[in-house]
């Protein structure tokens, strides 16, 4: 799958050299310049007036120190960042998260991969992203708390509701951003919507918490409808057991389907009478607890170690709403020797190339996350409409306007896939319709 174009290819072979040791983000680039070949061909002033050039470099960097004191009275430092990537159709938007593994490549990979996922949208809102390498998991509420505020205390000479509005991802939720949004607001003196997110008594929005989940089920019903398909009756794994699985679980099982699995990064659950989310909840959300606790409530259930294994469930849909790259080669094709109909990601980049190779080749549904995923960044553009009008909209209102932006992501992906001579392929399609906004933009400034 090497790019041919000579120009994409020797950009590429730069991107590579510039940013060294970064295998994320080399991989998000390559994917995203192989689909723009054909669009290259058509218009070729986007190469010719280095569109391409500078979307591949982000507009600024912010890497800082985040010292706190841990419940024994210990210095603890982390790293933080803040990659704001791409502003040509609106203020930086995207999550931040707060994981172990998290360094620059990481950030610049969900950074890039925003830009295109926003401007899917339909909404005004540019590319970015931040995180930190500080670990959640095992630390009291009063240590996320300092750390938090330690985080955004210098995080908050960078963003602003028209500047830069950074939201939830892994290991950030409704707490932190809590946490985060009180010490913005106790430094700047101003109440603003800086992040989404946000609690429902301080300006945030109903549907948010659900809406990557619901989101994917939106789009993913709309690829099934489109051949003729539904979730009625089918059975459905998921990976992970954070946000995005949890609300793709539930709106996936009201859609009429039945969730047999999910999983944490230790291992897997399997339910053939169909997964208990109560329960799920209670432990992911309550008890901030391991997803194996569920099978000491469901005898009958199975735990199995190891997050790969549950990809040799087999269902008729997969959903990966993990991590990157936690589906790859094998596992691909473990599903599609077991039927599998159709795959929709709620992570970003959980499908290795390869994994995407294997389930395009072999003519199944795959709907990739820059497209499938959106509607998490779409509530929280709504979000931030509902801020600046002062104003809030209703559950079933916002729920609407999601499904309404699914559709048309869906809509809008298949149409320029099959304009590039690519019908179905919405890999290709995602990256050509997220692109086109934002390099027509970008052309409309000039060099800048
Ligand atoms: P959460 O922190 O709520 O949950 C993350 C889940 O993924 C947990 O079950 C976690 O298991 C698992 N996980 C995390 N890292 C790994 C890993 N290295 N290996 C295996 N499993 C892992 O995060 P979200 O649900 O918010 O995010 C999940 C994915 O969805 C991410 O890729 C994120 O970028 C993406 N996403 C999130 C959006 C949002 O609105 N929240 C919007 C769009 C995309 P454990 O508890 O063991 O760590
Ligand atoms: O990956 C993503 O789109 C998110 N984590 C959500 C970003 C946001 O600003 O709501």
């Amino acid at each position: 799958m090497a790019i041919k174009n000579a120009y994409l290819a020797d950009l590429m072979e730069r991107v590579i050299k510039r940013n060294p040791g970064e295998p994320e983000f080399h991989q998000a680039v390559s994917e995203v310049l192989e689909s723009l070949e054909p669009v290259c061909e058509k218009y070729p002033e986007f190469i010719t007036k280095g569109v391409i050039e500078s979307i591949v470099e982000p507009e600024r960097i912010i890497k800082f120190r985040v010292p706190w004191v841990n419940d024994k009275g210990e210095v603890v430092v982390n790293r933080g960042f803040r990659v704001q990537f791409n502003s040509a159709i609106g203020p930086y938007k995207g999550g931040l998260r707060f994981h172990p593994s998290v360094y620059e490549g990481i950030i610049k990979f969900l950074g890039f991969e925003q830009i295109f996922k926003n401007s899917l949208t339909g909404l005004p809102i540019g590319g970015g992203k931040g995180g930190s390498d500080f670990d959640p998991k095992g630390k009291s509420d009063a240590e996320v708390m300092r750390f938090c505020q330690s985080f955004m205390t210098e995080l908050c000479r960078h963003i602003g509701a028209d500047t830069d509005v950074p939201a939830g991802d892994i290991g950030v939720g409704a707490r932190e951003i809590g946490y985060m949004f009180g010490q913005y607001k106790r430094i700047r003196n101003e109440f603003a919507g800086v992040l989404t997110g946000k609690g429902l008594t301080y300006g945030g929005s109903l549907v948010r918490t659900e809406a990557t989940g619901y989101g994917l089920c939106y789009f993913t019903k709309a690829m099934l409808a489109a051949k003729g398909e539904s979730f009625k009756g089918k059975t459905v794994v998921i990976s992970g057991s954070g946000n995005v699985a949890i609300y793709a679980n539930e709106k996936a099982t009201a859609l009429g389907a039945k969730v047999v699995a999910m999983s944490d990064s230790n291992g897997y659950i399997y339910d053939k009478n169909g997964i208990d989310l109560a329960l799920v909840k209670e432990i992911k959300e309550v008890r901030r607890g391991r997803i194996k606790e569920y099978v000491d409530v469901h005898k009958d259930a199975e735990y199995k170690e190891g997050c790969s294994g549950i990809w040799s469930i087999p269902c008729d849909i997969a959903l990966p709403c993990a991590t990157q790259n936690e589906l790859n080669e094998e596992s691909a094709k473990a599903l599609v020797r077991n039927g599998v109909k159709a795959v929709a990601e709620g992570a970003n980049m959980p499908s290795t190339p390869e994994a995407i190779h294997v389930f395009q080749s072999n003519g199944i549904l795959f709907g990739p996350a820059k497209a499938a995923n959106a509607g998490g960044v779409a509530t929280s553009a709504l979000e931030m409409t509902q801020n600046s009008m002062r104003y809030s909209w209703t559950f079933e209102e916002v729920d609407a306007k999601l499904e309404g932006i699914m559709e048309d992501i869906y809509n809008k992906s298949a149409a320029a896939a099959e304009e590039f001579g690519m019908t179905d392929n919405l890999v290709a399609g995602a990256n050509i319709a997220g692109f086109m906004k934002v390099a027509r933009s970008m052309l409309a400034y000039g060099v800048c």
